[in-house]
């Protein structure tokens, strides 16, 4: 599986940098923001590295779907039953800072930023 050494995210994956795990399996780990923009902000990631959206095509469906797919059993799973959002940053003007493709997954209990 594909690793960047200089990568925060693969070095989540490789356990060199600790992370609040929320789900792993052999292609995806998800772990809580270290960040939140919510009451509960978890970031769903492929473990090997992808730089960003722009790097997947066709190949990857199953996987997206895999990430998009988790999303409301992992909200559940977390109590938030009143709705969520997900974004997905994608390349500067798209900002996103950390060059991993990551899937934000946020809800809780309302006011909170629109990211
Ligand atoms: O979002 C990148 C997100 O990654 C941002 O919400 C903070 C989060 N982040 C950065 N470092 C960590 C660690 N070490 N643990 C957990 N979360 C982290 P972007 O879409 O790239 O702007």
């Amino acid at each position: 599986m594909s690793a960047d050494p200089n990568c925060i995210f693969c070095k989540i994956v490789a356990g060199q940098i600790p992370s609040r795990k929320v789900h792993e399996d052999d292609e995806l780990l998800v772990f809580h923001d270290i960040a939140p923009w919510a009451p509960v902000h978890v970031l769903i990631i492929p473990k090997q590295h992808i730089a960003t959206m722009y790097d997947t095509d066709e190949r990857h469906t199953a996987m997206l779907g895999r990430m998009t797919a988790m999303a409301p059993k992992l909200m559940r799973d977390l109590g938030v039953t009143n709705g969520f959002r997900i974004v997905v940053n994608t390349g500067r003007d798209g900002m996103q800072e950390v060059p991993h493709v990551h899937m934000h997954v946020m809800g809780g209990p309302r006011p909170w930023t629109k990211g």
